[in-house]
């Protein structure tokens, strides 16, 4: 009796783990890129079994059989699907700017979640500075690398302060004059006294892919992607 139990136990285990291997997942965040998301994959076909901005579920089942979301932080989408642990992903550009792995297939701007990353400062310094005259600058962001990267292609030293969050903050509190942050209306910045000074990159979020699921899974992923495809439009 207890080693049927355990047997069935066994079965069970696996049945859920080949479910679980053959099952395509999206990995996608929270919050704009979810809000946005949501319309586009319900275009698309897919729609999530439960209110995922409801849910407190981190895997969710959709009215397709074998697809499945998967709901993580929006700087680790490009690391799931790096690793396969999703075999699609919905990123902000900002975020596979800064990501620097290189196991994953960037397919298609999904026009949604849209803003710029820019170069900010207080708008009493912007009035006598120039960007051209720029050798030397203190940064404060969550995006170190695209900064440095940013800078670097430009000549320019940078001291960067990370951040991960709220860096709108930084130039009232003296942590830095200049910030690299993500700018949608605006109104972040003019409620801080900040004004852009420097566009670094227009961004929305991308469709990635997994590289070996592209290869393993490829008539399901491709037939996924032609509809995520039409819904773009
Ligand atoms: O919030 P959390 O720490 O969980 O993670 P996250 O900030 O990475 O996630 P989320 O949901 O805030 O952002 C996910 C993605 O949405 C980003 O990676 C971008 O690709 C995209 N996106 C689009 C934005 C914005 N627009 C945006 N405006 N992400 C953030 N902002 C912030 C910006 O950082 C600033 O603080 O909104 C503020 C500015 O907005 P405006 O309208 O006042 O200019
Ligand atoms: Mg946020």
């Amino acid at each position: 009796m207890h080693s049927a139990r355990a047997g069935h136990g066994r079965a069970r285990r696996a049945a859920d783990g080949l479910n679980m291997t053959q099952a395509l997942s999206i990995a996608l965040s929270k919050g704009r890129i979810l809000e946005e998301g949501l319309p586009l994959l319900a275009r698309a076909g897919i729609t999530p079994a439960e209110d995922p901005l409801s849910s407190r579920k981190l895997v969710l089942a959709t009215n397709l059989p074998d697809v499945r979301l998967v709901i993580i932080r929006a700087a680790d989408v490009p690391t799931y699907v790096q690793f396969g642990a999703a075999d699609l992903g919905i990123a902000g550009k900002d975020v596979l700017m800064e990501y620097e792995g290189d196991g994953l297939y960037e397919l298609m701007d999904l026009k949604i979640a849209r803003c710029r990353l820019m170069v900010a400062e207080p708008a009493n310094l912007a009035a006598r500075d120039d960007p051209k005259l720029w050798t030397r600058v203190r940064v404060a962001t969550k995006y170190v690398n695209l900064t440095r990267r940013h800078f670097a292609a430009k000549g320019i030293q940078t001291d960067i302060i990370k951040l991960y969050g709220s860096m709108e903050l930084a130039p009232l509190v003296g942590l830095s004059d200049r910030i690299v942050d993500l700018v949608s209306s605006g109104n972040t910045l003019k409620a801080n006294g900040l004004v852009e000074v420097e566009h670094i990159a227009d961004v929305s979020a991308w469709l990635v892919a997994n590289k070996a699921s592209m290869k393993m899974k490829h008539a399901r992923l491709k037939a996924l992607v032609d509809r995520l495809a039409q819904a773009v439009g």
